[in-house]
């Protein structure tokens, strides 16, 4: 069979995420309309009866502002590493900026190939896509590793099913890396947590979404549920009161819309027992970064 990995790349926001979650046909990773959602990388895998693909979830390459936002970057261009195929992404919305020709360099460099991809194509001008393509193509040129060029959208679906066939077509003879019913490689608990930082997002702005975390700690079966305990990280007292909000109005609003996703995921009631803790400038600390919420192995 043809199989592979296949890494997303590209700035935070591009739709790497959304891409992933069309390919699958189904959620598998969390999406939000705020810069750096994505947090790790995360291999989701694709079984159809001729390949096996592997797209790996990476989180948006950018100009860190702190260590945590220095893993982040270190694990994304990690995670192009040895790699099959890359899957590069821009937004012509956004428009082509240095930081898209930066990472259009990074690709260029690992000599891996590349398909370059426009999204958003749904919501651009064709100037906007014109221009877009003419920018990343003064680093993208001719002799560079670009095996093909899609124009898509990955919230409509456009041109997904001729993207995908050019990706099974350009990767390898290969073995079935996973078995065939695995859509993720991460644990239970790391899915569980994405799921409630995604409401997070959803729900609150500015520095909140950034400034939290979540984790996991307690997975219970129970007679007739699944009981879940997971602690959310804020970095300041007064952030805990946002996250918690009027009367704990927020609080149980995360709580709910993650509820609901989660006995989707897990096909089950769940009781949902979230608390809110301050953790000083966690973003800025080796030993919770890296043993709490574990990024490790991505980093090495
Ligand atoms: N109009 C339009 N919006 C899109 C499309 N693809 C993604 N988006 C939107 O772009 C925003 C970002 O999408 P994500 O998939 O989270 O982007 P990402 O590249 O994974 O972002 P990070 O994880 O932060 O690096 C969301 O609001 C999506 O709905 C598209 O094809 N058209
Ligand atoms: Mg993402």
């Amino acid at each position: 069979m043809k199989s592979g990995f296949v890494a997303v790349a590209g700035k935070p926001n591009v739709g790497k995420s959304t891409l992933i979650n069309a390919l699958m046909k189904k959620k598998v990773v969390i999406v939000s309309d705020k810069p750096q959602t994505t947090r790790n990388r995360i291999n989701c895998v694709l079984t159809t009866p001729e390949a096996q693909v592997v797209l790996v979830d990476t989180p948006g390459i950018h100009k860190p502002l702190h260590k945590f936002g220095e893993y982040m970057v270190k694990i994304a261009v990690n995670a192009l590493k040895g790699q099959d195929l890359i899957l590069f992404l821009i937004d012509p919305i956004d428009k082509v900026r240095e930081s898209d020709l930066n990472i259009a360099r990074i690709i260029k460099e690992s000599k891996i190939p590349a398909i370059l991809i426009i999204n958003k194509i749904d919501a651009a001008t064709p100037e906007q896509i014109n221009e877009a393509k003419n920018r990343i193509k003064t680093v993208l040129d001719e002799n560079s590793n670009i095996v093909a060029e899609f124009e898509i959208s990955a919230l409509t679906g456009h041109n997904l099913t001729e993207l995908l066939q050019k990706i099974i077509e350009v990767l390898p003879e290969g073995p079935q890396y996973y078995p065939e019913d695995m859509t993720t490689d991460r644990p239970l608990a790391f899915m569980i947590s994405e799921i409630v930082r995604e409401k997070i997002f959803h729900l609150t702005s500015q520095e909140i979404p950034h400034s939290t975390a979540v984790v996991v700690e307690e997975i219970k079966d129970k007679e007739d549920l699944v009981y879940i305990r997971a602690e959310i990280y804020v970095e300041r007292q007064s952030q805990k009161g946002i996250i918690i909000g009027q009367k704990g109005r927020m609080i149980k609003k995360i709580g709910m819309l993650a509820r609901k996703d989660l006995e989707i995921l897990l096909d089950d009631k769940i009781y949902l027992d979230l608390y809110v803790k301050v953790k000083d400038k966690w973003r800025q600390k080796d030993s919770i970064i890296l043993n709490t919420i574990g990024m490790k192995e991505d980093l090495e």
